[in-house]
């Protein structure tokens, strides 16, 4: 299979408006010819940081410019760190990505605190990646060197929408983070959120740059959007299951060997959309008692899940 970084928008465009029937056939066929279709990667979300963010995402929990009722944390300990990875580690996860809500990482005791929480981690036979923020190549490569395997770093949406939903960055920061981290060489995952308001056109354009960098991303999550009360984004009807399915087929048609994780929005998606989305071509989740501030499906339901469907947990 090979592997297509240049992909046009009409291409893109194309693979979109086919029947979604078709597009799940072809992007089940082309998953079982580059991963095992029986495993799923299973990773627990970890919240070093929570809340008091700088930034003004209009979707997310997290912003200090909405009063969401969430509760701001201070930065956790390493061992606060270590006990919820071992936590993970028992329902199943095999690995575990720490997320901050920072706009951009910089070197100071937290940095230290991360390489610290990495290196514990990784003795525990568990993988470990992040989701900082900005973050330039010589950061990265510290965080590489301390265990790291990849850093999350969404572009959630087409470039044309973004100023909709984010004023306080643009979607050049975003690029050039990815940059960084392709410079790096650290696996990059990058993905993003439907249901922001976008059009099919804008999906159809984060779609095409994603699957047009220079190296493919190693993971992408599709999120569904996640109401959160307080959030301008507040009263956003709830997407379809169809409309995951629409992305995660695309993006597996695009992009052949990359993970695809059907992210946020699970507790809103039945079981047999979930397997809808796994037979597309998604092979990775997130599980635990919640994701970053809203809650994920209960874990032994998401066992008896991946049980009936002969799923296996992927051991790296
Ligand atoms: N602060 C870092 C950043 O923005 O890159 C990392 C954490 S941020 C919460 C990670 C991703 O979670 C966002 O890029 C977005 O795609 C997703 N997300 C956040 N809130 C969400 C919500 N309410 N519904 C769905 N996805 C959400
Ligand atoms: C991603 O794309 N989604 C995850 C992970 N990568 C960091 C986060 C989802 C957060 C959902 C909203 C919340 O729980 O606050
Ligand atoms: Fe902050 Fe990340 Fe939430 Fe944006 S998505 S407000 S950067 S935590």
């Amino acid at each position: 299979m090979c592997i297509r970084n240049n992909w046009t928008k009409t291409e893109v465009e194309e693979i979109y408006n086919r029947p979604l029937l078709d597009l799940v056939r072809e992007a089940s066929q082309i998953h079982a010819e580059n991963h095992n279709p029986n495993e799923i990667k299973v990773s627990t979300l970890i919240s070093v940081k929570t809340g008091a963010c700088v930034e003004d995402c209009a979707y997310c929990a997290q912003s200090s410019r909405y009063k969401t009722g969430v509760e701001p944390h201070r930065f956790m300990s390493v061992q606060d760190a270590v006990d919820c990875a071992k936590r993970a580690k028992e329902n199943g996860a095999t690995r575990v990505c720490l997320s901050a809500s920072w706009r951009k990482v910089n070197e100071d005791q937290y940095f230290n605190d991360l390489i610290e929480m990495a290196k514990e981690i990784r003795k525990m036979d568990l993988q470990v990646c992040c989701t900082l923020g900005m973050i330039d190549k010589e950061k990265v490569a510290k965080l590489k060197d301390a265990g790291f395997t990849a850093y999350n770093h969404n572009l959630d949406t087409s470039e044309n929408f973004y100023p909709e939903i984010i004023s306080t960055r643009n979607y050049k920061d975003r690029l050039d983070t990815i940059n960084e981290l392709i410079d790096a060489e650290m696996p990059f995952c990058s993905g993003g959120i439907i249901g922001l308001g976008e059009t099919d056109n804008d999906r159809i354009d984060l779609l095409h740059t994603l699957s047009t960098q220079k190296v493919h991303p190693y993971s992408t999550p599709f999120n569904a959007l996640v109401p959160i009360p307080g959030t301008p984004l507040e009263n956003n009807k709830v997407v379809s299951v169809f409309e995951m399915v629409r992305m995660i087929a695309v993006a597996r048609i695009l992009m052949p060997k990359t993970i695809i994780c059907l992210a946020a929005g699970r507790m809103m998606i039945s079981d047999e959309g979930q397997a809808m989305c796994y037979l597309a071509g998604a092979n990775s989740v997130f599980i635990g008692e919640k994701l970053l501030t809203t809650p994920s499906p209960d874990v032994n339901s998401d066992m008896t899940l991946f049980n009936t469907l002969g799923l296996k947990m992927m051991q790296n």
